[in-house]
C-alpha cells in the first residue's frame, strides 16, 4: 500500500485561510547569481568568438564533439527521414495534430493578424500594416522535457504568420537524437535545425555566427540557463516569455466523475515536481471523492513520484462557499490552464477573466489542448495570464503604422502640429507642417 497523498486541504471559510492560500500561491522564479554569471560568460564568448565558442560549449556541456557547427546542422532530408522512420500511427497522430493546430492559427491570422486602413474625411489614409518576422529561432528543450508537441506549437504559428525562415535548435547530448522531435520539425515546416542547446544556442541565434543565422526573435521554453540567456539577449532580439512550471486549476461543481478530475490534476503534476495542480469546489464530499481517486489511481502512474512531489509540495484541494466564489479565486490565481469541470460551463465562463486557456465542460481534458485541440499550449504561467496571452500568430508578426496625408489633410493638420511644435520649442517640426499649408505663415520666434 502506498501512503495517501498529503495534498493540502483548505476551505475559504476556515480561520487563517488567506495566509494558507498565500502559501499555496507563493512561487518565486529565483534567479541564481551563479547561473547568471556563467550565462553572461557563455553569451559573451559566443558573441565575440562565434562558431568556435559554440563548438567548445557543445562539447563541454552536451558531450557532443564536432569539427564544425555545420556538422551539427540537420538537413530537411534528415528531418524527413526521421518522420518516415516512425510507425504509421505516430505519423498519422502528428499530422492530425499539426493540421488542427494549423487550422486554429489560420483563424487567428484572419481574426487579428491582417493589415487594415481607412481614409478620413480629408482623404488621408491611416492604417496598420502587419508583416511577419523575417527569421525566428525556436528553442526545443532536450532531455526530460523534449516535447514534439511543443515543436508544433512554436513552429506552426510562425509558419502561418509567414515567417521567412524558422530555425530550430535542440540540445542533443552525446548526439542522441529524438526522432519524434525531428519528425515534428519536419511536419511543422522548420527550415533549418541544429543539434545545439543551452545558453550557447540562444546566443548563437541572437548574434549569429558564421554558421548559425542571426534571428529576430527566439521562442520556446528551456532550463534556467536558457531562461537566463533569453533574458540577457532580449533587446538584441525579441523573446516570447520566460515560462515557469506548468499549472492546472480545476473548477468543479461535482458533476464530473472524480477519477477524471484526479487524472487531470496528475496530468500537470507529472510534468515537474514544481508543477501546480489546484481543485476548487463548493462540495466537500466531492473533494473527498477526488482525494480518494487520487490515492487509488496514483500507484498506476509510472511518474508517480513526480506527481506525488508536485501534489504534496504545491497542490491544493480548496472548498469554496459557492461556484461564484470559486470563479473569483480562479481570477486571483490566473492559472495557465483552467478547467471548468461543470455541467454548466457557459454559466461560469463569463465570470472568468484571467487564465492562459479555459477548458469548458467535463469532456475537455487539458491534455487534449496540450496536443491536438488546436489552440496553442505555450501559455502564460505564474499568474502572468493577468497581462499576457498564449503564444500565437501575433507573436511572429509586427505592425507598422501607415500614414498618407492628402493636400487637404495637410491644410487641416498643419496648424495643429505647428502649434504643438512651437510649444515644444521645435521650430523645424513646426515649419515642416507650415510649409505644406496653402498659405505659408511667417516663421515664429
Ligand atoms: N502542458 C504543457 C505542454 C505539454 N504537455 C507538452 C504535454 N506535452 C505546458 O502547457
Ligand atoms: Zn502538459
Amino acid at each position: 500500500m502506498t501512503a495517501p497523498v498529503a495534498i493540502r486541504r483548505l476551505a475559504t471559510a476556515a480561520a487563517g485561510f488567506e495566509a494558507d492560500f498565500q502559501r499555496v500561491l507563493h512561487w518565486s522564479a529565483e534567479t541564481d547569481a551563479a547561473i547568471e554569471d556563467r550565462v553572461a560568460e557563455i553569451v559573451e564568448a559566443v558573441r565575440t568568438r562565434g562558431d568556435a565558442a559554440v563548438l567548445e560549449f557543445t562539447a563541454r556541456f552536451d558531450g557532443l564533439n564536432a569539427d564544425s557547427v555545420a556538422a551539427l546542422e540537420l538537413s530537411r532530408a534528415e528531418l524527413q527521414a526521421a518522420f518516415e522512420s516512425l510507425p504509421a500511427v505516430q505519423r498519422t497522430a502528428l499530422e492530425a495534430a499539426a493540421a488542427r493546430v494549423r487550422r486554429y492559427h489560420e483563424r487567428q491570422l484572419e481574426a487579428c493578424g491582417r493589415s487594415w486602413s481607412y481614409r478620413d474625411e480629408d482623404g488621408s489614409l491611416l492604417g496598420q500594416k502587419v508583416t511577419p518576422l523575417d527569421r525566428v529561432g525556436i528553442y526545443v528543450p532536450g532531455g526530460k522535457a523534449a516535447y514534439p508537441s511543443s515543436v508544433l506549437m512554436n513552429a506552426i504559428p510562425a509558419q502561418v504568420a509567414g515567417v521567412g525562415e524558422i530555425v530550430m535548435v535542440v540540445p542533443t547530448p552525446r548526439g542522441e537524437k529524438n526522432p519524434l522531435v525531428l519528425a515534428a520539425a519536419y511536419v511543422a515546416g522548420v527550415h533549418r535545425a541544429f543539434t545545439l542547446g543551452g545558453a550557447q544556442a540562444v546566443a548563437a541565434l541572437a548574434y549569429g555566427t558564421a554558421t548559425v543565422p542571426r534571428v529576430d526573435k527566439i521562442t520556446g521554453p528551456g532550463n534556467a540557463y536558457v531562461a537566463s540567456a533569453k533574458r540577457r539577449v532580449f533587446g538584441q532580439v525579441g523573446i516570447d516569455m520566460i515560462a515557469g512550471p506548468s499549472e492546472i486549476l480545476v473548477l468543479a461543481d461535482g458533476s464530473t466523475p472524480a477519477d477524471w478530475v484526479a487524472i487531470d490534476l496528475f496530468s500537470q503534476a507529472e510534468h515537474d515536481e514544481l508543477a501546480q495542480s489546484i481543485l476548487l469546489c463548493p462540495d466537500a464530499a466531492y473533494l473527498d471523492a477526488v482525494q480518494a481517486a487520487i490515492d487509488r489511481l496514483l500507484p498506476s502512474m509510472p511518474r508517480q513520484e513526480v506527481i506525488r512531489a508536485s501534489l504534496e509540495g504545491r497542490g491544493a484541494l480548496i472548498q469554496t462557499a459557492s461556484m461564484e466564489e470559486a470563479c473569483a479565486f480562479s481570477n486571483r490565481i490566473a492559472p495557465e490552464h483552467l478547467e471548468v469541470s461543470s455541467a454548466e460551463p457557459h454559466r461560469w465562463e463569463p465570470l472568468l477573466k484571467h487564465a492562459g486557456a479555459i477548458f469548458l465542460g467535463a469532456y475537455t481534458s487539458e491534455s487534449l489542448g496540450d496536443y491536438c485541440a488546436g489552440p496553442n499550449h505555450v501559455l502564460p504561467t505564474s499568474g502572468t495570464a493577468r497581462f499576457s496571452s498564449p503564444l500565437g500568430v501575433y507573436d511572429f508578426q509586427k505592425r507598422s503604422s501607415l500614414i498618407e496625408v492628402s493636400a487637404a489633410g495637410a491644410a487641416v493638420l498643419g496648424p495643429i502640429a505647428a502649434e504643438l511644435a512651437y510649444g515644444e520649442g521645435l521650430q523645424a517640426h513646426a515649419r515642416a507642417a507650415e510649409l505644406r499649408l496653402p498659405v505659408v505663415p511667417p516663421q515664429r520666434g
